[in-house]
């Protein structure tokens, strides 16, 4: 028997995306981010639409990324610019393009007074845009920068800020921030759909681009994270530089202990965004830990850590850095790195009791 959505191949387009809305969503009505964000914000006394304008920018730049990643491989935008960013690393021809994407979509909003990014050494103030403008961002623009070139998943973290001085412009270390002050956080997800998690402090929802209308919809609400899952993700051909806890956690993960849910099975893509994502929705562990030579990591705090770190706890999970919580480190450099444990609650505090060798 065919499935109901097969038979909408011989169906007028209009009748199959209605059938795909209406299905996708279990019968219900499908709720838009902006009419989400609108009635979320209709229960906030005060709240003036701009955070709702932010996240509505932040679907926007997701659209037009998704757009250049559709068919990267037709045109001539695959491969490295030749260049290497404030991190040593080498840039490729996306990073660049998802990096303009958010510079021109955020200056052009006028909600913004700064923003701050992975692939730009110093952040960029826009004094033209305050003191209308009360938010600074600052954002990862591609996540996972070495699957661009083989069509694997890629994402995009963002994290906002408010600047409330009204006596000056910004400088640049005012986007250095704790993670604790973060108003806005989530990323986008460039996979087999494109998505929007974001959190405003009152749980975490998801929105799947529907492409047909070019709008996303509600998907994922109020999204929990089970307290253990069965899932690690690390790039264990770095065993070798990490330390003792860390290695014996990541062992006993191992062990077959049917009562424990062990062996727990590895899945690591090589983008952050996509393997913490499986993580929100399925429970596990994330680990980028530090290592022997370089205890402070790879991932950075302030645009990839901070983020997903708040997105997870609203979750009801946890994100630490082996030996604390990552949204109380204190932030002391725009491109600071940090260790990244996070997932499932009971998951991450096993990995601290290892890494601390409390066990
Ligand atoms: P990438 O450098 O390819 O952009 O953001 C850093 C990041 O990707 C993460 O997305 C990813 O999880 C990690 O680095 C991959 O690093 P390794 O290749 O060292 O595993």
């Amino acid at each position: 028997m065919l499935h109901p959505l097969n038979e909408g191949i011989n169906r007028s387009l209009p009748t199959l995306l209605k059938t795909v809305i209406l299905t996708t969503t279990m019968g219900q009505f499908p709720l838009t981010l902006s009419r989400f964000i609108a009635q979320e914000q209709a229960t906030h006394a005060g709240a003036t639409g701009e955070l709702a304008r932010l996240l509505a920018q932040v679907g926007l730049v997701g659209k037009l990324i998704a757009q250049d990643l559709r068919c990267a491989g037709l045109i001539d935008i695959l491969g490295t610019t030749g260049g290497i960013n404030v991190q040593g690393e080498t840039v490729k021809k996306l990073d660049e393009i998802a990096n303009e994407t958010f510079l021109k979509a955020f200056h052009e909003s006028g909600l913004v007074c700064a923003v701050a990014s992975e692939e730009m050494e110093n952040p960029v103030l826009f004094p033209e845009r305050w003191p209308q403008a009360q938010y600074m961002l600052l954002f990862d623009p591609l996540d996972g920068s070495s699957n661009t070139d083989c069509n694997m998943p890629l994402g995009a973290i963002f994290s906002l800020v408010k600047f409330e001085r009204e006596d000056r412009m910004p400088t640049d270390d005012d986007l250095v921030h704790k993670g604790t002050e973060q108003v806005a956080a989530g990323y986008l997800l460039f996979g087999s759909s494109t998505m929007l998690v974001y959190t405003v402090g009152q749980g975490v929802h998801g929105f799947t681009l529907e492409p047909g209308i070019g709008e996303y919809l509600l998907s994922h609400k109020q999204i929990r994270i089970p307290a253990r899952g069965k899932v690690y993700s690390v790039n264990e051909g770095n065993n070798h530089k990490w330390t003792a806890g860390t290695k014996k956690y990541v062992d006993d993960l191992k062990n077959t202990d049917k009562a424990r849910g062990k062996p727990y099975s590895v899945r690591y893509s090589g983008c952050l965004v996509a393997d913490v994502h499986r993580i929100l929705l399925g429970g596990g562990i994330y680990l980028y830990p530090g290592e022997l030579d370089k205890p402070e990591g790879k991932l950075r705090l302030l645009y990839e850590a901070n983020p997903l770190a708040w997105v997870v706890e609203q979750a009801g999970g946890k994100a630490s850095t082996g030996t604390m919580r990552i949204l109380d480190v204190e932030a002391k450099r725009l491109h600071q790195r940090v260790p990244l444990i996070i997932g499932s609650a009971d998951d991450v505090r096993d990995a601290e009791e290892f890494i601390q060798s409390r066990r």
